[in-house]
């Protein structure tokens, strides 16, 4: 069966991510990309001097325009949207195409490492968590999460360094606001019985909490929060569970750290996911 996902996030020319992260995975996975742009920059906004061309109002055109064209998704991938009005514009769309059987997935991409990005306002987080709460799945970062649902980042930090089951505990009780959603926290740090530096992919669904852990290879790099939406969403439409669609993301975006490490690739240049698409082949 011919898939098809549309993927709403920006398009940046320089990181690596968004977009560009979306269409390379969704198209390994043998899934046709639809891209409606929330944005056009020069590169993400880690790099200084950046400059960012707004898209929302063209936004309603692509809705408008496909929805004539009686197109359908079984996928639907949502991203970077810094303004109130991209945010709105995406729940517009996703009213339109929701079928039932149909998969939204929202990223709700806010921030990392603890920080808002650059050009997020509080009434964009306000949106973006009324968004969230109509996602089928959602994966916010450890610092998303925290924004969405008022918790403490430092406190879940250092509970990872000394108890990490409590940790994930406690994150299980806050994943509970948005109810009926699937949720994967992404890059939980933690520390092993080991002693290791691990990140954890915690999986939240009706209840259960299955964390899926990868050694922390250290950095933050651009975009691997976008090319693990991009591997879940298309796990997901390839019918695998969600747990093994998140160990597939997680395994694809580790070989990717570990190329761009021995290429001495700067963070904000993002993984090089290049040489790892065919880990993805249908
Ligand atoms: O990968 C997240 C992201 C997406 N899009 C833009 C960004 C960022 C993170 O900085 O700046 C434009």
């Amino acid at each position: 069966m011919h898939l098809r996902a549309a993927a709403i996030n920006d398009l940046s020319g320089l990181g690596r991510c968004s977009l560009t992260a979306d269409i390379a995975v969704l198209a390994a996975m043998g899934i046709e990309a639809c891209p409606l742009p929330t944005a056009v920059l020069t590169a993400q906004t880690g790099y200084a001097g950046f400059r960012c061309v707004p898209f929302a109002d063209h936004m309603e055109s692509y809705r408008k325009h496909w929805q004539e064209l009686g197109v359908s998704f079984q996928g639907i991938l949502s991203g970077y949207l810094a303004s109130p009005d991209t945010v709105r514009r995406t729940a517009e769309f996703v009213e339109t195409f929701r079928r039932p059987g149909v998969t939204y997935l929202c990223d709700p991409v806010l921030g990392d490492n603890g920080r808002v990005y650059r050009g997020f306002t509080d009434a964009s987080v306000e949106a973006m968590r009324s968004l969230a709460l109509r996602a089928d799945l959602l994966t916010p970062n450890l610092t998303e999460f925290c924004i969405l649902t008022g918790t403490d980042m430092d406190a879940m930090q250092k509970l990872g360094e000394t108890h990490p089951d409590e940790l994930f505990a406690a994150l299980a009780r806050k994943a509970a606001f948005f109810k009926d959603t699937d949720t994967v926290i992404t890059g939980i740090p933690f520390r092993n019985e080991e002693g290791r530096q691990m990140l954890c992919n915690l999986v939240l669904t009706q209840g259960t909490q299955v964390p899926v852990s990868f050694p922390h290879l250290g950095g933050t790099y651009s975009g691997t929060g976008d090319l693990f939406a991009a591997v879940l969403l298309g796990g997901r439409l390839q019918h695998r569970d969600l747990e093994a669609s998140v160990r597939l993301a997680g395994t694809f975006i580790s070989r990717g750290i570990e190329s761009a490490r021995r290429n001495h690739t700067p963070y904000n240049d993002g993984i090089d996911y290049e040489s790892c698409l065919s880990l993805l082949l249908p």
